[in-house]
This record gives C-alpha cells, sequence and structure tokens, in this order.
C-alpha cells in the first residue's frame, strides 16, 4: 500500500514503519480478544431502541477484530460504556456525550421516520434502512473518536523521533493497529476509504479542529498524524486528571500552534551557532582531551535556554541546574554564561591549584551566576551544582538546594525558584536514584513544585545499546509513576524541540509538576572523545558519519526560506568563533585556578571577603538556665486549646515535666533544648528521615496528633518564641539515598540552618554510600565548599541480630582525613583548628548534655563540616544516661573527651588500667566495674569527639595515668567499630612507649550475632577481659 493517498501527512510516515512485517504480526498476534462486552442488560437496551448492535462484530462479516492490549488509557469499549450509558439514561453521561450521541441519531433520522418502538414486529424495508443508516453513522462517529483517542495515547509509537532513522525510540517497530499508517487499517474501525472525505463531528477532547467543529476524515488523520507522528512524540494520556491531558492536548493539537516569527528563527539558528561551535572550537584547540563533547545534541543549548526564557517570563529568578558530562561545559559556557577563558585555561596541564583540597576535573564543577535575561529583560540567577562522575547521584541534592532556595524566599508554590535536570538516556533508566528522586516531587516537605526534565537520549549509554541497558520502551518511563507527561521529540528539529521545550516550560509554571523533554538525538564522537565507537556500534556510526550536523540543516532551512542569509550565517559563524579566540588568548595568561570560583553556592557575609571564616574560635554552647526551663515547659505540655493527645503521650509529657522540675534531660529532651536555643536565634533547623517525627523508637514526638480530629496535629517546636525561626520535622519516604542527597542539598543552601537526617538505623546509611562517598566526606577538597548537614545513625550491640546493630563507625573513620601519624603541634586553637581541617566530624555521645552541645556547636563554628553522629537506642531511655542542667547552661560546651572522675581520677598513681572507650558500653563498663569493686584501680574515659582525633587530651589522659595499662574496649568486633581508627593515633601520641590493648569482640563477617544467648556471652567475656588486671600480663605489643 502506497503511503500517498492521505497527502502530506503520510510523508512523514517514513520506512521504519513498514520495515519489520514479521514484528508487526507477531505483536499483533499477542494483542487480546476483545471479550463480549455486550451483557443482557444492553441487549435489551438495544432492542428496546430498535438500534442494532454496532461496531465490528455486528456489522462486519470479518472475524472479531482484535483490540490493543492496555498500552495505554481507553479505547473503543470506553465509547461503547458511554454509548451504553447514554441510551440508559442520557444525563448519566457529559453533556458533550449527550449533545454527540443525540446529534448523530438526529441525523440519521432526519427526513425519515423516528425509531420504532420495539412492539412493532413488522417492519418497513425503508424502516430498516433508516435504522441502519443510522447505526451507522453513530458507529462512524465512535469509530472516528476512537481513532482520535488512539493516536492521542499510541501515535508517538510510530512518530519519527530517530534523527538517524534506524531505532525506534521506543525499541519497538511494530506499528499499533489502531493507527491509520495504510488505507487497509480503516477497516479497524470498519471505515472505508469512502468515508475520507465525510465530514465528522469532533469531540471535545480534541483540538484538531481550531475554530471548527467537523472536518473530514481525510483532514482529521492528517491533523493527528501532523501532532502526533511527526518529529514529536507525545506520552501524556495515562495522566489521571483530564484538565491536564486537555491542557497538553490543547498545546500541542491546535492548527498553526507551531509557527515562529523570523526573529525567533534567528535567534534559535545564533544559539545553535554557538552550540556547535564551542565544541568545534574545543576539538580544534585540544584534540585529545576528554571534554565529553555534545555534538550530535547541539539543541541542548537552545533547549534549555528556551526553558529558562519561558519561565523567567512567568515570574522565575532563580534556576538550580544539575547534569552529568555530557556538554557540560558547553552549557557553563552557553547558558550559564561562565567566562570563556575560565574554561578554556583549565584544559592548560600547567595551571596550579590556589585552593587546598584535591579540586575536581573541569566537567565536574559548579556554577553560580547572576545576571540579566536578555530575552525577558529580567534578572535571574543560575546554578549548576557541581556533581561527581556517578551519574544521577546529583538530582536529589539539587532538589534539596531547590527546595531550601524556594524556604528561605518564601515561595512556596515554586514560582520563584525551580530546578532543571538533565540526564543521559542510559543513567535514567538505569539509576535507582532517579526514581527515589520523582517519589519526592509531590511530598509537602520535598517537592519543588515541578522539575523539568531533559534527556540526551542520544540512544547510548558509553558502548552500550539501548537494547542491552533497559527494559522500558524509552528511558523516560520511570517519570510515568508520577503523572508528568513525556515529551519524546527529535533533535534535528530545532523548532520542534524549541517548542516542546517552551511548553514543558508552561506546564512546569502551569501545573507546579514535572515534565519530561525527551530530545532523542546522536553522540558524534565516541564516549569521550578519545574513543572508538565502530568497534562496539559499526553501522549506527556509519550513519553517523553521513549525518548532516543540525546546524547546518538548520542554517540551509532559514536560508531557502529567506530568514537568513548565506553572509549573515557566516557572520555569526564568525563572530563566535572571534570570541572564543579572544578568551583561548586571555586564558593563556591563567596561571592559577580558583576552584571557589565555581562555587555553586555562596553564602555571602558567612565567610571574610578571602573566603576565610571570620574568627577561628570554639564557642561555649551552653545557654541560660531559664531558656532550658522554658523549652523544656514547652516540651512537656500541648502548646494548642482543645487538642486531645494519647493517654500514652501524656505519660511521657508528665515525665518530661519531672525532668525538668529536676534539672535534667534525657537524649530527647536534650535534642528538644538544642533545636529549640538555635530557633531562638533565628536559626531554621529541619529534621528529615524514615519516622522522624514520633523518632523511630518512640522518644521524640515532635509532631502531636490529636486523637479526635483527623489531620489535626500540632508542633510544639513551632510555640517556643514569638519571633522563633520555624522548625521542619518531616518523615520522609522510604529511601535513603534520596532523602539524604535531598537534605545535602538543602544544607547547601545556607548556612544558618541546622539540616539533619536520620537513618532509621545507622545501618540503613549504606544505600546512600554515594552521597556519603561522593558528597559528604570528599565535598568540600573537591569544590571548597561547605556543608553542615548532620547525620544521625542510631548504632548500638543490642542483641537484635546482624541488621540494625552497626551504624559502621570503621567506614566513615576510615575516610576522616586528619593523619594518624603525625604527632600535632598543640596550639592554642589546636582544637577549632583541627575541626577546620578535617573532611567531618565523628562523634559518639554518651551524654543528652554533650549531644546538645555538639549540635550547638555545629551551628556556631564559624564554619562548616558535615557532622556524623552515632546516636543510642537503648540508652534513649537509660536511667543512668541522664544529665543536669549543670552540664548545659551558660559556660560549658561540648566535651570531646570526658575524662574519669571518680575514685581512681582521684588517686591516678593507684590506677593499673586506664580503659578508653565511646558510647554505650560505657554504662556496661562501669556496672561492671562496680560489681568488681574496681573503681580504684581501673579509670574509664570516653572518648566523645572520635575524629578529628583529640590528641592533646588522649595525651594528657594517659599522662595523668603512669602506672595504669592502657586498653581500648568496644563492644563492635574487632574488625569494625573505632580500633583501626584509634589505634594507630594512640601510638602516635603515646610515641609508641605504651601499648593499647584491645579488649572487645573477636573480627567477624558479621556487625552482630543473631543469637541473643551468643550477644550476652561474648558481652560478658569482654566485660571479664576489661576488668581481668592480668589479662595483657606478658604480651608483648
Ligand atoms: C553510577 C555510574 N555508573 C557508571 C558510570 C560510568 N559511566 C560514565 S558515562 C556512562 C554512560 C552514560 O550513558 P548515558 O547516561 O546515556 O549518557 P551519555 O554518556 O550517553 O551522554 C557510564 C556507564 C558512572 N559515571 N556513574
Ligand atoms: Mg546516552
Amino acid at each position: 500500500m502506497s503511503g500517498q493517498w492521505l497527502g502530506r501527512a503520510s510523508s512523514c510516515l517514513g520506512p521504519a514503519i513498514y520495515a519489520s512485517p514479521s514484528l508487526r504480526v507477531s505483536r499483533m498476534s499477542q494483542l487480546r480478544l476483545l471479550p463480549s462486552r455486550l451483557g443482557a442488560q444492553a441487549a435489551r437496551l438495544l432492542a428496546a431502541h430498535d438500534i442494532p448492535v454496532f461496531g465490528w462484530r455486528s456489522r462486519s462479516s470479518r472475524p472479531p477484530a482484535t483490540f490493543p492490549s492496555s498500552k495505554g488509557g481507553g479505547g473503543s469499549s470506553y465509547m461503547e460504556e458511554m454509548y451504553f450509558a447514554w441510551l440508559e439514561n442520557p444525563r448519566s453521561v457529559h453533556k458533550s456525550w449527550d449533545s454527540f450521541f443525540r446529534k448523530a441519531s438526529e441525523e440519521a433520522f432526519s427526513g425519515s421516520a423516528q425509531p420504532r418502538p420495539p412492539s412493532v414486529v413488522h417492519e418497513s424495508r425503508s424502516a430498516v434502512s433508516s435504522r441502519t443508516k443510522t447505526s451507522k453513522l453513530v458507529e462512524d462517529h465512535l469509530a472516528v473518536q476512537s481513532l482520535i483517542r488512539a493516536y492521542q495515547i499510541r501515535g508517538h509509537h510510530v512518530a519519527q523521533l530517530d534523527p538517524l532513522g534506524i531505532l525506534d525510540a521506543d525499541l519497538d517497530s511494530f506499528v499499533p493497529s489502531d493507527l491509520i499508517t495504510t488505507i487497509d487499517k480503516l477497516a479497524f474501525y470498519d471505515l472505508q476509504e469512502a468515508d475520507l472525505d465525510k465530514e465528522f463531528q469532533l469531540p471535545t477532547t480534541t483540538f484538531i479542529g481550531g475554530s471548527e467543529n467537523t472536518l473530514s476524515l481525510r483532514e482529521i488523520i492528517r491533523r493527528l498524524e501532523n501532532t502526533y507522528c511527526q518529529h514529536i512524540g507525545l506520552e501524556f494520556m495515562f495522566i489521571n486528571d483530564v484538565e491536564q491531558c486537555q491542557w497538553i492536548r490543547q498545546k500541542f493539537e491546535t492548527p498553526g500552534v507551531m509557527q515562529f516569527s523570523s526573529e525567533e528563527k534567528r535567534t534559535l539558528l545564533a544559539r545553535l551557532v554557538r552550540s556547535m561551535r564551542f565544541e568545534d572550537f574545543l576539538a580544534r584547540k585540544w584534540s585529545s582531551e576528554k571534554r565529553f563533547g555534545l555534538e550530535g545534541c547541539e539543541v541542548m543549548i537552545p533547549a534549555l535556554k528556551t526553558i529558562i526564557d519561558k519561565s523567567s517570563e512567568m515570574g522565575i529568578e532563580n534556576v538550580i541546574l544539575g547534569m552529568p558530562h555530557r556538554g557540560r561545559l558547553n552549557v557553563l559556557a552557553n547558558v550559564i554564561r561562565k567566562d570563556l577563558e575560565q574554561i578554556f585555561c583549565q584544559f592548560d596541564p600547567k595551571l596550579e591549584a590556589a585552593d587546598e583540597g584535591s579540586g575536581d576535573v573541569k566537567y565536574h564543577l559548579g556554577m553560580y551566576h547572576e545576571r540579566i535575561n536578555r530575552v525577558t529583560n529580567r534578572n535571574i540567577t543560575l546554578s549548576l551544582v557541581a556533581n561527581p562522575s556517578h551519574l544521577e547521584a546529583v538530582d536529589p541534592v539539587v532538589q534539596g538546594k531547590t527546595k531550601a532556595e524556594q524556604f528561605y524566599r518564601g515561595d512556596a508554590q515554586g514560582k520563584k525558584v525551580m530546578s532543571i535536570l538533565v540526564h543521559g538516556d542510559a543513567a535514567f533508566a538505569g539509576q535507582g536514584v532517579v526514581y527515589e528522586t520523582f517519589h519526592l516531587s509531590d511530598l509537602p516537605s520535598y517537592t519543588t513544585n515541578g522539575t523539568v526534565h531533559v534527556v540526551v537520549n542520544n540512544q547510548i549509554g558509553f558502548t552500550t545499546d539501548p537494547r542491552m541497558a533497559r527494559s522500558s520502551p524509552y528511558p523516560t518511563d520511570v517519570a510515568r509513576v508520577v503523572n508528568a507527561p513525556i515529551f519524546h521529540v527529535n533533535a534535528d528539529d530545532p523548532e520542534a524541540v524549541i517548542y516542546v521545550c517552551s511548553v514543558a516550560a508552561e506546564w512546569r509554571n502551569t501545573f507546579n509538576k514535572d515534565v519530561v523533554v525527551d530530545l532523542v538525538c546522536y553522540r558524534r564522537r565516541g564516549h569521550n572523545e578519545m574513543d572508538e565507537p565502530m568497534f562496539t556500534q559499526p553501522l549506527m556510526y556509519k550513519q553517523i558519519h553521513r549525518q548532516v550536523p543540525v546546524l547546518k540543516k538548520y542554517a540551509d532551512k532559514l536560508i531557502a526560506e529567506g530568514t537568513v542569509t548565506l553572509q549573515e550565517f557566516e557572520e555569526e559563524i564568525a563572530k563566535y568563533d572571534r570570541i572564543c579566540e579572544e578568551a583561548y588568548g586571555r586564558s593563556k595568561d591563567k596561571k592559577i585556578l580558583h576552584i571557589k570560583h565555581w562555587l555553586d553556592s555562596p553564602w555571602p557575609g558567612f565567610f571574610n571577603v578571602d573566603g576565610e571564616p571570620k574568627s577561628m574560635t570554639c564557642p561555649a554552647t551552653g545557654i541560660p538556665e531559664d531558656m532550658l526551663t522554658h523549652i523544656g515547659s514547652v516540651a512537656s505540655s500541648v502548646p494548642l486549646e482543645d487538642f486531645k493527645i494519647h493517654t500514652g503521650l501524656s505519660r511521657i509529657l508528665r515525665g518530661r515535666a519531672d525532668m525538668i522540675k529536676n534539672r535534667t534531660v534525657d537524649w530527647a529532651l536534650a535534642e528538644y533544648m538544642a533545636f529549640g536555643s538555635l530557633l531562638k536565634e533565628g536559626i531554621h533547623v529541619r529534621l528529615s528521615g524514615q519516622d522522624v517525627e514520633r523518632g523511630t523508637f518512640s522518644h521524640r514526638h515532635h509532631v502531636l496528633h490529636d486523637q479526635e480530629v483527623d489531620r489535626r496535629t500540632c508542633v510544639p517546636m513551632n510555640h517556643l518564641w514569638p519571633d522563633q525561626a520555624p522548625y521542619t520535622v518531616c518523615n520522609s519516604s522510604l529511601s535513603e539515598y534520596g532523602v539524604l542527597g535531598f537534605e545535602l542539598g538543602y544544607a547547601m543552601a545556607s548556612p544558618n540552618a541546622l539540616v539533619l537526617w536520620e537513618a532509621q538505623f545507622g545501618d540503613f546509611h549504606n544505600t546512600a554510600q554515594c552521597i556519603i562517598d561522593q558528597f559528604i566526606s570528599t565535598g568540600q577538597a573537591k569544590w571548597v565548599r561547605h556543608n553542615g548537614i548532620v547525620l544521625l545513625l542510631p548504632h548500638g550491640m543490642e542483641g537484635m541480630g546482624p541488621e540494625h546493630s552497626s551504624a559502621r563507625p570503621e567506614r566513615f573513620l576510615q575516610m576522616s582525613n586528619d593523619d594518624s601519624d603525625a604527632y600535632p603541634a598543640f596550639t592554642k586553637d589546636f582544637e577549632v583548628s583541627q575541626l577546620y581541617d578535617c573532611n567531618w566530624i565523628v562523634v559518639n555521645c554518651s551524654t543528652p548534655a554533650n549531644y546538645f552541645h555538639v549540635l550547638r556547636r555545629q551551628i556556631l563554628l564559624p564554619f562548616r563540616k558535615p557532622l556524623i553522629i552515632f546516636t543510642p537506642k537503648s540508652l534513649l531511655r537509660h536511667p543512668e544516661a541522664k544529665s543536669s542542667f549543670d552540664q548545659m547552661v551558660s559556660g560549658t560546651s561540648f566535651q570531646r573527651v570526658i575524662p574519669e572522675d571518680g575514685a581512681a581520677a582521684r588517686a591516678p598513681e593507684q590506677v593499673r588500667r586506664l580503659i578508653f572507650c565511646t558510647g554505650k558500653v560505657y554504662y556496661d563498663l562501669v556496672k561492671e566495674r562496680s560489681s568488681q569493686g574496681l573503681e580504684e584501680k581501673v579509670a574509664i574515659t570516653r572518648l566523645e569527639q572520635i575524629s578529628p582525633f583529640p590528641f592533646d587530651l588522649i595525651k594528657q589522659e594517659a599522662e595523668k595515668y603512669p602506672g595504669a595499662e592502657l586498653a581500648w574496649c568496644q563492644e563492635e568486633h574487632k574488625n569494625m567499630g573505632y580500633y583501626d581508627y584509634i589505634s594507630p593515633r594512640f601510638m602516635t601520641i603515646l610515641r609508641r612507649a605504651r601499648p593499647i590493648w584491645y579488649v572487645g569482640r573477636d573480627p567477624a563477617a558479621a556487625p552482630a550475632t543473631g543469637n541473643r544467648n551468643t550477644h550476652l556471652v561474648s558481652l560478658k567475656k569482654f566485660l571479664d577481659t576489661a576488668f581481668n588486671l592480668q589479662a595483657f600480663e606478658g604480651k608483648t605489643f
């Protein structure tokens, strides 16, 4: 069958559609038969209206038609349902359906007999023919509606998306049977060629008519093809919201929507020139350097710029971008507008780094730039968040930063701040964090009110073909879970791309929901400029070598239509080349690279002009007693009237009130005191994680729930002071990677917020390992960016099995950068400079007061470092694990080490053993020491700040007990916990003159036993060793 019969539209149906008939047949044979939907009631109704059963079964003698499986939503069956419902009660259907069926019936009956009542048995020939006419008309209208809907749902499957014309973007060459790709397919709807020129009423669910209500079938198909089967493939019919579907239909179906003024075309061409010539310039100057060029998807630059222009036009003032390697330098140069010489100088191997730390490769660095948007003449701030090589890891970080910026600007609806995320096709489909991030998109405390996602779908990931890289038809299917519309577009049609991007920006700013633009493109070179792609994709690359670059194609088009002249085009190229050359000349003068010029999140006013802390002191963190009392009283009350809390909670609150009366706090109250006091100082506090509102261990109760009024809650922390900063506490989705990344991004936005992420149990942090390794541990070294995020990781061996026991302190400590072998110089500011130099702070507090202090210190320090806190479980309710107000009032501060203060400390020369430990095991040790009556012989000192290692205080303690053996006791297995970290540091500070013996569990593979008895036996065993003063006699070290 020739493709000519439909006129212009059919010409877009290229050979790919017809390429594989066998595949088509096999796919067709999988389609299930339409089950008979006509029940007894329907048959009765039809008989009552004297209307024969319509549709494929009654009307044709061919075998029962097949009907597509549920690849989208709905089809003819829907119309059938509507029809039956209408027959039963015309008011039960939407008025558009009513008028449609009514009109169809009227037309059919006009001038002839009305339908006869069912009682009439003998019918005239003309009545029978009139009825047949009626039913044919209704059926044909239904068929046409069904056809329109089929294009809306499945048109994208045959859209011409691949610029190379090789692959189907959905990885399947089947042609849906209900799309009219050849004339014989009209039969699917029981339509014939003769019907093509008949006029049909258009339903309200299409806009192809423009101002016309009827169109010929030929025109209907042509317009549907134009909209759905050319260079744009739309996936949106899965969206549950009718209004949103209508919006999209209107944007794309309305005739003539894709009109561009010549000014717009010239701007587009100029942007393409910049995009392409930038890559050409780099290729010419540094042919053997990796840059992950954008060639094959040059259109991404105008695409991003359109999204930004359109958003700026709609009021957006701040755009936060996240993107991977591909085309990143180009985005920096041509979207963010980083000075070209700053980019070019990075290619100079002799460039010296001015900043401390490792730095990072040029295609990972971030950027922040405020400028005027030339199209809208409004101010706009653009930032590109620095990211690691780990694809998609930056997604939640960008979202967190965006949320924070919105929060601080009071932009609850996301009208001023938005995020754009760029993805690769393989990574978007493959990386689970994409899904985790999507699931944050509509949660009240995590939504950024819609993100525009742009996929650089070059149909390859490194050397892997999409067929081996994903099981979903498109790389973008993950976005369907949040009902985000997905606009696929052929990247070699720049105008289609620009149109799609402007609709995407409008969508985001209209519905505040995510949207995906899938730029179906190709990768002109190998994965990087050094790679040979012909090894693995020979045929694809043969085609790529033949492929005319998009700039040339578009320039030829504009020249042919007279929008620009060849001379103007050449001048535009020459102009940009000159800009590059001049910048290149200047770049040669640059000898030093300042990574701080590449900061994505500057904190104005926090550091001095040189980017240094304003002071180098460790502040006192205690607070006045009346403040403690006030916070305590709010923590033990219900600030709202007529608010009925659970009786169990009343008991807890009474317990808190008693503690406050006794000037003591437990863990939960200490946390309350820390947060509450910071709120008073204008510090926003945000605590996020799974079940944090109540607390996994039911100790926190920061959100009270009215027992009688649904969803009425109260957060007492927000009722502390009239002018306090807001407190946000939010239960998160069940994600660690996504949520920790999000909070890290949140903490990036401002130094004046305490942002905490709590793991349900500490060991769950390993599903967020990438955020810990790539951002938290190394972020400052790579990107000179401070971050004060706090990780609360419940940790402790409680006999609860291998899981839920260990937050893996050994991993954090292994990544701590303080030197184990360097004997430090004990300067006056040793404590603070150690904190300044480290990559993160690792603590395990044994008292509520110390937890209180370390949280406050986190904010009062003149710089920001990530803080890892191993938090207790059983200690939350341990009667001994309480602190007095005396340890928290003004003048007190965080204790890095809590020295022995009992009998042993009073007569240190008598002491035979000094045990160092950290965290909960302290309480086991004290109990055992007391039961053995060894208080004078054994001293126990607690290490509260493990890293950076408090060399100064440990030295003091060791020297205080000259005659004592030194031991390190931990409840964790020997190859875990702290031992491997503390041991070389003890050796250094003791100048290897005294050993530090190990007391604890043996090495093991699993962090803890699943057998409670084994747990208790091993506990007893190491406690016995701890107090066996002969245990190490005769041993050498
Ligand atoms: C999490 C992760 N795994 C593996 C890699 C190594 N890697 C770098 S680029 C790449 C291919 C990415 O393909 P795609 O997402 O399609 O982007 P493209 O390079 O095609 O633009 C891979 C596997 C990585 N950077 N991150
Ligand atoms: Mg790719």
